[in-house]
């Protein structure tokens, strides 16, 4: 197959309420979005890139550069016959692994629309619904925390990961885990902590917790390993797994007993398959991760989360948990269980909404053969 056409567009989308981590502060999807054209169909990728370059190096103008100077250009020349071609087709490029996903992803969904395939069936997916959970960001006080937390639990979320850092770590934990006894109980330090906090972090094992998410640098993977020794709770490692090698890497350095798999950081759903298939190896549990993506990103995540390996709930919420309105038109609803369904539709199975998709979009090129 020859690629035709690609439209990229940076958009906008505003969040029905600010998203605060321990670094950064995010309003709205500031992502990328893929439109690959080719033999009469199409196919949609998002690239979850943030503002600022707070989660990794990336950024929407980085990732905006990246895709029309260098991506584009690269995916339109020469054949592409499978979609796992593409990871290997941008292997040249150093980094930028989110810009390269939003292409990835695309050429996923458009080979599985002109194959009739659901992207679950491609990637080997076992799972009609996935278990999903919420990720909570920091609140300013632990009232409104318990608040917010409420409101999830009663929509039918069975998961909650909670957003920590220095100062906001144990108290909102202990008034969380004291308030739902059986809650599935998570956290993210977002690489806020150093080895110095060890014992300070070891306190955390006082109250259940699935996992700690990465505590330490976003490039780390040493000083995990001596954490995790000092502490019972599992680490799970987001940032510092970029690669397949990584995980590697992770997994014979014992730097974490769990990884979150977030495709778009490892540079699209090949690279996050691998990964799978390491860990499962391994005998180390995986999880989806997310970037708080529109429709389009997030029909990736949940095809990828049901593969076998992905045993606990991912940070997969429903659309209307970030969006008042979703760039699709058959957006994601919790089923009770807190599930979301995996689409069983060619491709992706999302319906863009275009209309909607082009009010909130900045700026858009097309770049063809
Ligand atoms: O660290 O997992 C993270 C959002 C943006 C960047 C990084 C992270 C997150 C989340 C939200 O925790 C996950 C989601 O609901 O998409
Ligand atoms: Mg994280």
């Amino acid at each position: 197959m020859k690629i035709e056409q690609i439209e990229i567009r940076r958009i906008e989308l505003p969040f029905v309420a600010p998203f605060e981590t321990s670094g950064w502060r995010e309003y709205a999807n500031h992502s990328l979005i893929v439109r690959l054209s080719a033999e009469g169909a199409e196919g949609w990728g998002e690239a979850p890139v943030g503002m600022g370059p707070w989660y990794n190096e990336e950024t929407q103008s980085t990732a905006w550069a990246m895709a029309r100077e260098y991506l584009a250009p690269m995916l339109l020349d020469g054949e592409l016959s499978r979609p796992e071609e593409v990871d290997a087709r941008f292997e040249r490029v150093r980094g930028n692994r989110i810009a390269r996903s939003g292409f990835e992803f695309a050429a996923w969904d458009l080979f599985g629309r002109l194959e009739g395939r659901s992207l679950s069936q491609m990637l080997g997916g076992t799972r009609e619904r996935v278990e999903v959970g919420v990720s909570v960001g920091v609140q300013p006080d632990i009232d409104s925390l318990l608040r917010v937390v409420a409101g999830y639990v009663e929509a039918g979320y069975r998961r909650v990961k909670l957003k920590i850092k220095p100062g906001w770590d144990l108290e909102p934990t202990r008034a969380v885990r004291e308030a739902w006894p059986g809650l599935l109980l998570q956290v993210d330090a977002n690489s806020i902590y150093s080895l110095d906090h060890a014992e300070h972090l070891a306190r955390l094992d006082a109250f259940g917790l699935l996992l700690i998410e990465q505590p330490l640098a976003h490039d780390d993977i040493i000083d995990h390993a001596k954490l995790q020794r000092r502490l019972m709770t599992p680490i799970c490692l987001d940032e510092s797994i970029v690669s397949p090698d990584h995980a590697r890497w992770a997994l014979e350095l014992k730097a974490c007993r769990v990884i979150n798999i977030k495709p778009s950081r490892v540079g699209g759903l090949t690279a996050a398959r691998r990964i799978h298939a390491m860990a499962a190896e391994a005998g180390v549990p995986v999880w989806c991760g997310g970037m708080l993506e529109t429709g389009i990103g997030r029909a990736a995540n949940v095809a990828l989360a049901s593969l076998p390996n992905f045993s606990l709930p991912g940070d997969i919420s429903a659309s209307d948990r970030y969006f008042q309105r979703d760039v699709v038109a058959n957006p994601f609803m919790l089923n009770p269980e807190s599930t979301l369904s995996v689409p069983t539709a060619p491709g992706t199975g999302v319906v863009v909404d275009e209309a909607f998709l082009d009010s909130v979009t900045l700026e858009k090129v097309i770049v063809a053969r």
